[in-house]
């Protein structure tokens, strides 16, 4: 299939390039490479060394025996995203190319407007975009569990169905996102839904977790070819902050009590879940939604998962409860489906103490790097629109009850 990826320079879409091609897949991209600017914007950098964009295509077509197209350009420039997919005539379409942090749009109201102008437009030009060029395309829009936010209620797959004063519907369920970023996810899945319905488009919207891992195998040893791994207060999720933190004997950075339950998985279950979809299109006029996640853990199960497989492997690593900068539930049900994309194949990896192993040996020959930027790993982004950095509460912080 030709597969297009917007927003192909980043964290998931750079190994998504290489995933499909392995598989036989013709990939062309996108990208601003605003992640570039953004982080070193918060004042940090990837622990694992990214290369050039120039330096990464040379490499990709050493590795795959043929050339990515790519264009360094903008979603919300629309004549030329329009021209991009004319020429390219893509199958499919994976549109990654957001501004992803929660607490990023939360600074202030520039980058809140910035994240949902960037976010919201961008996404809306890809629609009409495909509209005017390759309507039968199917679009994969990366979504985020965050739209469902928290709720008391076990959490379906984007639709269910409603009883209401005797009568009954299959309406999408409520969304209760907990950032600005989030909210732009939920206004992009709204238009997906609308432009589907209006246009006939065909579209999967995926409910992704939070995605932590340093390596798929396709990338091989060529440090050319590997992804960036964040670990600053915004583009580092939690995972990947955890196992940065080990390697410089930081303290686990648990935000408030560390209840706080999400859908977590390693990079490589995103691409292998990202590829069912992309291979298994709906319908035309269809809008399905998918949950992807690999489990559900709580930031503190996963912090002491760190620490035991970090000092299996000789590192010391403390967990600390921080202030949350966050408004969020620190304690909370949560019990996401995820069965369309078991019912496609997914074989979730289910190994997360080897992946954080991997990670940690991926990590340990970059030490020198995290500790150059160690001044940037406790937080000072709060929801309120203020900044101060958190202290440590252990003290204050009562156990998670059990069960
Ligand atoms: P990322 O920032 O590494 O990748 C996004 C890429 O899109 C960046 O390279 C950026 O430069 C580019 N981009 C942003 N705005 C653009 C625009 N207007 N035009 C062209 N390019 C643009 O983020 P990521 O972690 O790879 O996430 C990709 C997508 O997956 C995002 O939509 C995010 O919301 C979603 N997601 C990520 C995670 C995760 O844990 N990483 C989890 C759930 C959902
Ligand atoms: N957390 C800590 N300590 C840290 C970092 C985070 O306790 O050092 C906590 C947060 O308070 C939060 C949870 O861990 O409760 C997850 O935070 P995160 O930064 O890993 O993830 P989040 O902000 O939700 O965002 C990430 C990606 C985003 C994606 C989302 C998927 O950045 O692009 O949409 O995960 S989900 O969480 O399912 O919405």
């Amino acid at each position: 299939m030709r597969v297009f990826i917007a927003g192909i320079d980043g964290y998931l879409g750079w190994p998504l390039a290489q995933y499909l091609t392995a598989r036989g897949h013709d990939v062309a991209g996108v990208d601003t490479l605003f992640r570039r600017q953004w982080v070193e914007e918060v004042g940090s950098h990837s622990a694992i060394p990214v290369f050039s964009i120039e330096e990464r295509l040379a490499a990709f077509c050493e590795r795959y025996g043929k050339d990515l197209l790519f264009r360094q350009g903008d979603l919300l420039d629309y004549p030329f995203l329009r021209d991009f997919l004319a020429e390219f005539r893509p199958d499919a379409l994976v549109h990654l190319g957001e501004m992803p942090s929660a607490p990023y749009s939360m600074i202030d109201q520039d980058h809140a407007a910035f994240t949902q102008h960037n976010n919201v437009i961008g996404s809306l030009n890809l629609l009409w975009a495909m509209r005017e060029v390759c309507p039968q395309a199917h679009l994969v829009k990366l979504g985020t569990m965050g739209e469902y936010g928290t709720p008391n209620l076990d959490i379906p797959e984007g639709f269910f169905e409603v009883e209401y004063r005797g009568r009954k519907d299959y309406l999408p369920f409520p969304r209760q996102a907990g950032s600005f970023y989030h909210w732009s996810k939920v206004h992009d899945s709204n238009n997906t839904m609308f432009a589907c319905k209006i246009w006939g488009l065909r579209a999967t919207d995926i409910m992704q977790g939070v995605v932590f891992g340093t390596q798929i195998d396709e990338m091989g040893d060529d440090p050319r070819l590997r992804s960036r791994l964040d670990f600053d207060q915004c583009f580092g999720t939690a995972i990947n902050r955890f196992c940065c933190q080990a390697v410089i004997d930081h303290p686990l950075t648990l935000y408030g009590r560390g209840g706080q339950t999400r859908g977590f998985l390693p990079m490589r279950d995103s691409m292998q879940c990202l590829t069912l979809a992309v291979e298994n299109p709906p319908e035309a006029g269809e809008y399905r939604v998918f949950n992807q996640f690999e489990e559900c853990y709580n930031v503190e199960e996963l912090a002491n998962m760190v620490q035991e497989v970090g000092q299996s492997i000789g590192l010391d690593v403390e967990i600390h409860h921080y202030e949350n900068p966050r408004q969020e539930m620190e304690e909370h049900y949560f019990n996401p489906d995820r069965q369309h994309l078991i019912d496609l194949g997914y074989q979730p990896t289910h190994d997360v103490k080897a992946e954080m192993r991997i990670m940690l040996q991926d990590l340990i020959p970059h030490k020198a790097r995290i500790l150059e930027k160690h001044g940037i790993l406790i937080p000072d982004i709060r929801w309120d629109g203020t900044r101060h950095r958190s202290e440590i509460i252990d003290e204050q912080v009562a156990p998670i009850e059990v069960g």
